[in-house]
């Protein structure tokens, strides 16, 4: 019996022993996609948010991660037309044959994800998403706990046939995720942490759509004190919301947006993060930045020096003075249509056009993309009734 005993507690020590070796997790932590962004506008640019999506699922297999989390925000609206769906859906098909189901995506709603001003009208939330869609295919899982129950109900077990539920565990992992909790997730971080179970012999980590004030000036964000309650109970907080990447503390994690979903995108630093998790007595974290391979971008500013009457002359002016400034090389390379072709930032600066001149941003912009190495323009008309404005001479 008590060799028995001795045998029992040998092996127990060498399975400790393995599992300390062995226990190691990877997971890719990703937010802000916005598939669906630029839909309407411009073919090029909204495939750009479907590759980066690509970019980041390629990623997972390189790596061969457990599991990725989505930090919200996948989808921009709720409008997504039929194509392009299509695409995201067979690309997570395809992903999830290749991988033989084996890196689960773990996925939360983010505002956008769940409510979108349409027809002029806000839509009222009535527990739709795309997100919802595919869950109930199969294709990720969604955690969506129910906030307003006691804490205690709060995170339900993920179930795979309802595709249902406010936690999942991988591994030694737990996930616990809500969706977009409204502009005050303050009032529900004391409930999070009471629904969270406490076990030190798993990683916990926590799911959730906002930012954290300070990082991004004027965005409204949660209290860095305040959000200090979860320390105790979340090993990784895993955030979404705030396009801008930051890490606070080795605790607090936000990748930033995907593909730069507004003009102010492009200048943020951004990407994913690659976590890799070891257990020795303690869990210790590893983590990677990376950098997806983005849009390039460009700014040029173009000064007016008399008033033009016409939009033609204004029309061929600008483009005149831009074939200039772009290489000429680059030029005849214009048919490509690869992710090294720059997004126009163009402002227009100088005397003000006379008023039956009236640029329709649109046509520019059509103008532009036709005929200079660009993707998409975005025009700033920043103009001055008088010719000797300091700008003249910048
Ligand atoms: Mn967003």
């Amino acid at each position: 019996m008590t060799s028995a005993n001795g045998t029992n507690i040998q092996s127990e020590s060498i399975v400790k022993a393995q599992k300390a070796v062995t226990s190691l997790i990877k997971f890719i932590h990703a937010s802000d996609i916005h598939l669906g962004s630029h839909q309407y506008r411009n073919e090029d640019r909204a495939n750009d948010f479907i590759s980066a999506f690509e970019e980041i699922l390629t990623t997972a297999v390189i790596h061969q991660v457990d599991f990725i989390l989505l930090g919200g925000d996948v989808f921009t609206s709720l409008e997504m037309l039929p194509g392009k769906l299509t695409r995201v859906v067979n690309l997570l098909n395809k992903f999830k044959n290749e991988t033989d189901n084996r890196i689960k995506i773990v996925a939360i709603e983010g505002n956008h994800d769940i409510r979108k001003f349409s027809r002029g009208q806000r839509f009222k939330q009535r527990d739709q998403s795309w997100l919802k869609l595919l869950a109930s295919l199969g294709l990720i899982i969604l955690l969506d706990a129910d906030v307003e129950l006691a804490p205690d109900e709060i995170f339900k077990e993920y179930d795979f046939k309802t595709g249902k539920g406010g936690k999942i565990r991988i591994k030694d992992v737990i996930i616990y995720g809500t969706r977009y909790l409204g502009q005050n997730p303050e009032e529900y971080l004391s409930k999070l942490r009471d629904g969270i179970v406490r076990d030190d012999n798993l990683f916990h980590i926590l799911l959730q759509h906002f930012g954290i004030e300070g990082q991004m000036a004027q965005v409204p964000g949660v209290n860095y004190q305040r959000i200090q309650i979860l320390k105790d109970r979340v090993n990784y907080l895993a955030l979404g919301h705030y396009h801008l990447q930051f890490i606070l503390d080795d605790w607090i994690f936000n990748p930033g947006s995907s593909e730069s979903a507004c003009s102010s995108d492009f200048s943020f630093i951004r990407g994913i993060f690659l976590i890799t998790v070891t257990n020795n007595e303690n869990y210790t974290k590893c983590v990677k930045k990376i950098r997806l391979m983005n849009r390039t971008y460009r700014w040029e500013t173009i000064y007016l020096k008399r008033e033009l009457r016409s939009n033609e002359n204004l029309y061929n002016y600008v483009i005149r003075k831009l074939k200039n400034i772009f290489d000429p090389i680059k030029n005849s390379d214009s048919g490509l249509r690869s992710i090294q072709i720059p997004v126009l930032f163009l402002v227009l600066k100088g005397m003000k056009p006379h008023h039956k001149c009236k640029i329709n941003t649109k046509e520019l912009t059509d103008l532009l993309i036709e005929n200079l190495p660009v993707v998409d323009a975005r025009i700033y008309q920043k103009f001055s009734n008088f010719l000797k404005t300091i700008d003249i001479f910048m």
